[in-house]
């Protein structure tokens, strides 16, 4: 079925497999489905859609009970005595969210049973069914009972009010600010449906670089819209809040989070928002990094700062999201260990609506980055974890680059804080030290492009991202094999050969990018292509010389006891194993060690072989991804399969692009040949550091 993936995983093609189509025309012969709530409504209105799609039938949804019922979708209170009785157990711990899809028997006869405590439960078990359809499975003896293991599950919009998106490579901003609230974009309800689909219930609609103006009652309007077209999907609108807005949009002379009169004006401001936005989610902050105003402009701490807007949105049941991305110009210790060394101290101070919002590695979402050492070191704080859908760090929406297989590393990564097991995804979870709040947020990689992601394989990063935010623990490749189903085939050929492709492309982009823990090699500003030799830049820590280290002894950053010490941050099992190169594991070894160039890697080869060889690995990746995709033609439409084809020849280039000016520029202190097997640059060093990229996108 030809698609230009706006559909994204909600295509609802039809069932080709006619045994099986006439098995669910069966289990859709009788349909009772009672609407009457705005949550039920879109439910319905999406199960009509999925099965006139898949099932190429009408169904009449009945809203009374009957003995003929083959599926019954109603909440708990609403079923008849005997099937609720069946269910008491699992609804008991259902939650406010959850949902049942299961078989049951009644009256001699099978029956689909799609229920929950509440409508939302309803919405997300009427997705979740059609899901399951999708995937061609198998309904008859269903037995599925879910919950989110995570409260907060919301995408972060770097969007700004002029409709740029900040590190946005799929086109401008979904909200037309312009248009709004008179306008409502049938976009908006579709995004609202995508997110629905896979549990996602918040979002954030703009820029962590904030503008105070979209707190002034004009734009509180437009938020208002947006957050009316959300509500019937349960996804909460959230703002970024702009520290110093108390000046700039209040007249008050100062933001200082102590003056009383700032305070008063933060309540107000959020008595107002939730005038008009009962259910408000609250505010997300980026302060005193990277430029933005913050409490410390006064003296004052991260605590006095996100308590002070806690207590403005606590009375309404609203949360403050404050982020640890903090790294100070004046503080010459390693980048990576400034998070930690700022928030630790306050842990157990914050207010109980207070998340703190913490990136999974400690510099900037790299290709790969061991995980953040805040991660099990605030017990008494609830931590949120922030991935990073939009790729800007791993080649915009140009390159295929899977990335719940990054997450789930991360997620899984045991941080034995509290002993071995504690992973991360515990931790974010809240089971690990029993969180009152739990979140997971993501960057988002969407636009106006078509296929709102710009590339129609990154579609399935924000679709991962959701159901890992649903559940921390599931596998990367059972969720990679969800996605391609949905959206493109259930053919089995193209299935098993895709998901691998999508689970190997990850470790591809940090083989072409950053081998062996290298990390922030890119160009400046636009972070387009790679710019190791980049050294002059105003802050130390912003120059990719300050991460690698090259020099003529060796590479990589020393963060041993002996270097910064950042490996003290990490719990002493990982702080021991992190100190030696020799238990380090390879992938972060350039990441905790500065090593000769004649240092032996556990193949018996060189730093400097090794470090080339991996280079030639990742593009070769590339070669066979392009040859693996030209086989799946047969499955896949001709728009989208050119599509592909095409960003995966420029992925391509851009792999070879990154290895030759690496090496090449590596090479001037290893001062060694290549070895076997890596092919020589096709241009100079000199011609590599000559290009410029005035217009890349996102910047
Ligand atoms: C929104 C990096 C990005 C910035 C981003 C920042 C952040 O530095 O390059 O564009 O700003 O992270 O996460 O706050």
């Amino acid at each position: 079925m030809a698609s230009n993936g706006y559909d994204l995983w909600l295509r609802y093609a039809p069932v080709e497999d006619q045994t099986l189509l006439t098995t669910y025309q069966e289990q859709f012969q009788s349909v009772y489905f009672k609407g009457g709530s705005s949550k039920l409504d879109v439910a319905q209105k999406e199960l009509k859609r999925g099965i006139t799609g898949m099932l190429g039938q009408n169904i009449v949804l009945n809203p009374s009970f009957s003995d003929k019922n083959t599926l019954i979708i109603a909440s708990a209170k609403n079923l008849n005595t005997a099937i609720s009785a069946s269910l008491e157990k699992d609804l008991k711990d259902l939650g406010e969210e959850g949902f049942i899809i299961k078989s049951i028997n009644t009256n001699g006869k099978n029956v689909i049973v799609v229920t929950a405590n509440t409508d939302q439960g309803i919405l997300y078990g009427t997705f979740k069914l059609l899901m399951l359809m999708q995937e061609n499975r198998d309904l008859s003896a269903i037995n599925r009972v879910e919950k989110p293991k995570i409260d907060l599950r919301i995408l972060n919009h770097w969007d700004n009010l002029d409709r740029t998106v900040e590190r946005g490579y799929a086109g401008f901003s979904l909200w037309n600010w312009q248009k709004l609230p008179g306008f409502i974009d049938q976009r908006y309800i579709d995004y609202a449906r995508a997110n629905a689909s896979i549990g996602i219930n918040g979002t954030v609609l703009t820029n962590v670089n904030a503008n105070a103006l979209v707190l002034t009652p004009r734009y509180i309007d437009k938020v208002t819209a947006l957050a009316d077209v959300f509500r019937p999907y349960g996804i909460k609108v959230y703002l970024t809040a702009r520290f110093s807005a108390p000046i700039e949009i209040g007249g008050l002379e100062t933001a200082d989070p102590l003056d009383p009169k700032v305070k008063q004006w933060w309540k107000a401001k959020s008595d107002e928002i939730y005038q008009k936005i009962p259910d408000f989610g609250g505010f997300l902050v980026k302060a005193n990094s990277e430029g933005q105003p913050g409490p410390q402009n006064y003296g004052r701490s991260h605590v006095d700062g996100a308590n002070m807007l806690a207590d403005a949105v606590s009375p309404h049941g609203g949360i403050v999201m404050w982020r640890a991305f903090v790294y100070s110009e004046d503080d010459a210790t390693d980048r990576a260990k400034q998070a930690y060394s700022e928030f630790v101290p306050f842990d157990g101070q914050f207010r109980d609506n207070v998340i703190i919002q913490v990136k999974n590695g400690p510099i900037d979402f790299q290709p790969r980055e061991p995980f953040h050492p805040m991660f099990g070191a605030m017990p008494k704080t609830p931590l949120m974890i922030e991935f990073q859908l939009t790729q800007e760090y791993l080649g915009f929406s140009t390159h295929l680059v899977y990335l719940p297989k990054l997450f789930e590393e991360v997620l899984q990564a045991d941080t034995y804080q509290e002993g071995k097991g504690s992973t991360v995804a515990k931790v974010i979870d809240g089971s690990l030290h029993d969180k009152k709040i739990t979140g997971m947020a993501g960057v988002a990689n969407i636009g106006t492009d078509i296929n709102w992601t710009g590339h129609p394989f990154a579609e399935a990063n924000w679709y991962g991202f959701g159901r890992l935010a649903w559940d921390p623990e599931l596998d990367s490749r059972d969720i990679a094999k969800e996605w391609l189903r949905a959206t493109f085939s259930n053919k089995e050929e193209f299935v098993n050969t895709m998901e691998q492709v999508m689970i190997d492309s990850r470790e591809a982009v940090v083989n072409y990018m950053t081998p062996l823990g290298l990390h922030h090699m890119m160009d400046t500003g636009h972070h387009y292509g790679p710019g190791p030799w980049v050294d002059n830049l105003s802050r130390a820590d912003w120059n990719p010389v300050y991460y690698h280290k090259a020099d003529s002894l060796g590479i990589g950053f020393d963060r041993t006891k002996s270097g910064s010490d950042a490996v003290d941050q990490y719990a002493p099992e990982l702080a021991k194993r992190f100190n030696d190169p020799k238990t380090t594991p390879e992938e972060f070894l350039l990441w905790f060690h500065h090593l000769p160039w004649d240092y032996k890697l556990k193949n018996g080869e060189s730093l400097w072989n090794g470090i080339a060889l991996k280079y030639q690995e990742g593009v070769d990746e590339v070669g066979t991804l392009i040859k693996t995709w030209g086989k799946m033609k047969p499955y896949v439409d001709a728009a989208r399969f050119n599509e592909v084809s095409m960003l995966l020849d420029i992925q391509l280039k851009e792999a070879k692009w990154w290895r030759d000016a690496c090496l090449l520029y590596f090479q001037q202190f290893s001062q060694q040949p290549l070895p076997a097997g890596v092919e020589k640059p096709a241009e100079t060093l000199d011609y590599f550091k000559s290009l410029r990229f005035p217009y890349a996108p996102g910047n």
